[in-house]
């Protein structure tokens, strides 16, 4: 069943909707942000390959000169590789970019909404936002969890990224009445970690039965659904090795002194460079297969159209 155009968020003559069914929607900011700007050419063609070889099409997502586009070209995204500094943009700062006409990234937010917009109902990223850590002292919560309760897709991550408060972020997910899909998992992922003693609603092994409980949930609830795909298992970080990176980067200036909406960049970045690149393969990998899943989603959504 198609589901009908959101246009509460946008007027549909101000996106630029490129997007191809079955469309898979991919964010910018993991590229612009998450990783290396030197890797994200080569990290783009990667995912958009990925869902091409499940049988749907990627449809790269950012604000462009203040065009919301849904299906970015190549020299697009060069044009944001090439800009000395791209805004990350969320819920709050999204409609700001768009009316001043200045370019940036998405985030899985704002990427969710722009995609909504566009009909698209799957979108691969590699870790959602969640509760930081420490959040009872300064209370930083991802805007994405609260954009999972406002707009309609699957969002196929490998659990939420671990620099932050993982069961505080199941809690939360909880809490806001946002169903967690395990796919081949009974746990709760944790990004690098394919395992945790958090639980998910429920699991599915096939994608297919997997599509068809998407198709229905999508259109009885008009929220967002989260898939959790554990990182393959040839890429996963040990946690002991991972709590080293983890406290070391914490004690960083750069890490220190960023707040808002530059502290999960500043601290990927930094944990990047300590784990001499480990963590950014294992990002990819971990991002690749989120991408194929959610390919193989998208395809198998389309037979339901
Ligand atoms: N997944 C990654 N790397 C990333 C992100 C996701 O593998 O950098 C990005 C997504 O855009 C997500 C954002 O929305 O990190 C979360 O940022 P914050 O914690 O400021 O909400
Ligand atoms: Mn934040």
């Amino acid at each position: 069943m198609q589901l009908p155009k959101r246009t509460a968020a946008l007027k549909s003559n101000q996106l630029i909707n490129r997007a191809k069914s079955p469309a898979v929607a991919l964010e910018t900011t993991i590229l612009v942000h998450g990783l290396p700007k030197q890797r994200a050419l080569e990290v783009s063609n990667q995912l958009e390959q990925e869902v091409t070889n499940a049988g749907a099409n990627p449809a790269l997502v950012g604000v462009v000169k203040g065009a919301p586009t849904v299906g970015m070209t190549r020299d697009e995204l060069q044009a944001f590789l090439d800009a000395e500094q791209i805004d990350k943009l969320n819920t709050s700062n999204l409609g700001h970019a768009i009316h001043a006409g200045i370019s940036g990234a998405t985030t899985v937010s704002t990427t969710m909404e722009l995609a909504e917009c566009a009909g698209v109902r799957v979108f691969a990223t590699g870790g959602i936002g969640g509760v930081h850590q420490n959040y009872h002292v300064r209370p930083d919560i991802s805007a994405d969890l609260f954009a999972l309760t406002r707009h309609r897709l699957a969002v196929v991550t490998s659990g939420c990224k671990n620099i932050l408060d993982i069961p505080a972020t199941r809690e939360m997910l909880e809490t806001l009445g946002i169903t967690v899909i395990g796919f081949k998992t009974d746990t709760f992922p944790a990004f690098y970690q394919r395992e945790t003693d958090l639980p998910v609603d429920t699991r599915y092994d096939d994608p297919h039965e997997l599509a068809e409980f998407i198709d229905f949930e999508l259109a009885r609830s008009g929220r967002g659904i989260v898939v959790a795909n554990p990182i393959p298992v040839t890429h996963e970080i040990q946690l002991s090795e991972w709590g080293n990176w983890l406290s070391q980067a914490r004690t960083l200036p750069s890490v220190m002194d960023s707040k808002g909406r530059d502290a999960t960049p500043a601290l990927l970045a930094e944990i990047h460079r300590l784990s001499d690149g480990k963590t950014i393969e294992a990002n990819i990998a971990l991002a690749r297969s989120n991408a194929n899943l959610a390919g193989s989603l998208a395809a198998a959504l389309s037979g339901h159209d």
